[in-house]
């Protein structure tokens, strides 16, 4: 029996592919495409979901827009439950950002929780959608107010995003103009995402696989560490690891 030492041939498709025919790939090619939909807590992230899809609320939500296929992953906002969105950043391939417009007493803690998101290397460069949301609200700060009081420009050219800002309102009377603008920017984010789809995808598929494998590495090590501790023991070792988290989520959002 002889083995062969010959290498399997990789198949890769891609000079073959003629460009007309990549044209049309291009145009017909239904794209998955993951958001994350975050922003701090109350600022209207799950009513804008609601009315985007008009529907239930689920925790992610589907829905097609043109060629994408395109899953909200709705992130809640308050301050112990931020530390949990870094487990999400691989998955993305876009952000949509919410801010309430109108709570100005917030927007120190908004401006500090985005420009840690955007620094973050597995957000850095991904395209980012701000809904300058509660427009409805006499109050409420306009685009280009909020895009002087976040210090937009520095924040994104520092971390290389593509970004765009538009107002919304996720009020049940909703105007038209308003729910247009919302439309408006998610078909800008998913177009944005279309023209570096291929970088995207690779760099969701290798962040996803290398989020998996620590936690799946821990599993095991956890199983084992619980087996050998008493009740009491177990007790005082989350109550710590509760206290470190705290502070962590308190020191890195
Ligand atoms: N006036 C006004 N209220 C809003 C708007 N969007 C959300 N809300 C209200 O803000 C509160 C928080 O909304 P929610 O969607 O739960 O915020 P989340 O915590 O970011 O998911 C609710 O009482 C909503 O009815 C808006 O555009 N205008
Ligand atoms: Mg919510």
């Amino acid at each position: 029996m002889t083995i062969s030492s010959q290498r399997p041939q990789s198949h890769n498709l891609e000079g073959r592919i003629s460009p007309q025919c990549r044209l049309t790939l291009f145009f017909f090619l239904i794209r998955k495409v993951t958001l994350l939909v975050m922003g701090l807590d109350n600022t209207g992230k799950t009513s804008l979901i609601t009315e985007i899809q008009r529907g239930e609320e689920p925790a992610v939500s589907k829905l097609r827009v043109d060629r994408f296929e395109v899953s909200l992953v709705d992130l809640s906002g308050g301050q112990r439950s931020r530390g949990t969105w870094r487990n999400h950043y691989g998955d993305a391939h876009g952000i949509i950002f919410v801010l309430d417009s109108s709570d100005v007493l917030r927007m120190e803690e908004a401006k500090r929780t985005l420009s840690r998101l955007l620094a973050h290397p597995r957000i850095s460069g991904k395209p980012l959608l701000l809904l300058a949301n509660k427009q409805d609200k006499v109050d409420a700060l306009l685009p280009c107010e909020l895009i002087e009081c976040l210090s937009l420009e520095k924040l994104v050219n520092e971390n290389k995003s593509l970004c765009r800002i538009e107002p919304s309102s996720a009020t049940k009377s909703l105007h038209k103009s308003q729910s247009r603008t919302i439309l408006q920017g998610l078909r800008w984010l998913l177009h944005t995402i279309a023209i570096n789809y291929s970088v995207l995808s690779a760099r969701v598929q290798q962040d996803s696989l290398d989020q998996k494998a620590p936690r799946e590495q821990e599993a095991p090590r956890r199983a084992t560490r619980a087996h050998s501790q008493t009740r009491g023991e177990r007790f005082e070792k989350e109550r710590e690891s509760e206290e470190e988290w705290v502070g962590a989520v308190w020191e890195h959002g």
